[in-house]
């Protein structure tokens, strides 16, 4: 479709108020919200992915890119969330300590949201301790946690491990992701859950919530 490839292109080029207007002009126009999404901002993003992978383009032009990618879900976000219910119960999310990449992080949230879950945001750069003492504070069940590179992707393990150490373990569920996160990744540092992608988490979060009663830390 003619929108979503001029979403995808002005997205590369760092347009980010014509993408603001153009995802705003295909949602009039009755395109659906995750057709917008994976076909326009997402298609977008990987190109840039793989021309910065290729040294054709520098960080620069990546951060230009997501800024306008920032801007287009900025549109889509109230769409996503509409089809939530009350709050559902608590997550804590955050881009793990030593990673600045939020776009992917900012979408599990919103996907989430969309559930009707209510999630406790700490951005980048999370050390586990934060991540740890902000779902205590905040009585969330789960611990969210994004990484992007795979010399950060190590930081999950200490959440992991310092919930053992705290004797929590069994008090959160911590799920994980990232572009280089995967299942056996998972299965090594003993998280609880990996999914690939925004949607699958959303789903994974919002079962285990539905078959929690409260969302107080036992
Ligand atoms: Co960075 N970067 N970057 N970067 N960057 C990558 C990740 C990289 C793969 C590019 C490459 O070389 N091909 C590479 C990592 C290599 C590696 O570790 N193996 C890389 C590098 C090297 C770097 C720097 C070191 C570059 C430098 O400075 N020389 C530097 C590191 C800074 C730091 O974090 N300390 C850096 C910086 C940056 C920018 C600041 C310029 C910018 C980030 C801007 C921002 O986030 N606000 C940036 C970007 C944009 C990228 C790429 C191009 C795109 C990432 C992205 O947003 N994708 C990326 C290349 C790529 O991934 N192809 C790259 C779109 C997003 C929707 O996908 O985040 O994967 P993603 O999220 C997905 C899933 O992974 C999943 O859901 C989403 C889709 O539904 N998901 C979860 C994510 N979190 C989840 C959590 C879950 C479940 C699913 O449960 C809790």
């Amino acid at each position: 479709m003619e929108t979503l490839s001029a979403i995808s292109e002005n997205l590369q080029k760092g347009k980010a108020n014509v993408v603001k207007e153009l995802v705003q002009a295909a949602l009039d126009s009755g395109i659906a919200a995750e057709t917008i999404l994976e076909e326009g901002l997402l298609s977008g993003m990987d190109i840039i992915g793989t021309k910065f992978k290729n040294n054709e383009i520098y960080v620069p032009e990546v951060m230009i890119a997501a800024r306008a990618m920032t801007a287009g879900m900025e549109v889509l976000k109230p769409v996503l969330a509409e089809t939530g219910v009350k709050s559902r119960g608590k997550v804590v999310i955050g881009t793990v300590k030593g990673d600045l990449h939020d776009i992917g992080k900012n979408l599990v949230k919103m996907m989430m949201e969309g559930k009707g879950i209510e999630v406790i945001d700490l951005g980048t750069d999370v050390s586990a301790e934060r991540f740890i003492n902000a779902a205590l504070e905040n009585g969330a069940r789960i611990i969210a946690c994004s990484a992007l590179l795979t010399t950060t992707m190590p930081e999950m393990r200490k959440v992991v491990e310092l919930l053992k150490e705290k004797g929590l373990r069994d008090s959160f569920t911590v799920m994980i992701g990232g572009a280089p996160v995967t299942e056996g990744y998972r299965q090594s540092i003993g998280a609880d859950i990996y999914t690939p992608d925004a949607g699958s988490a959303a789903e994974e979060a919002s079962k285990i919530l539905a078959g929690h009663g409260d969302d107080s830390v036992d």
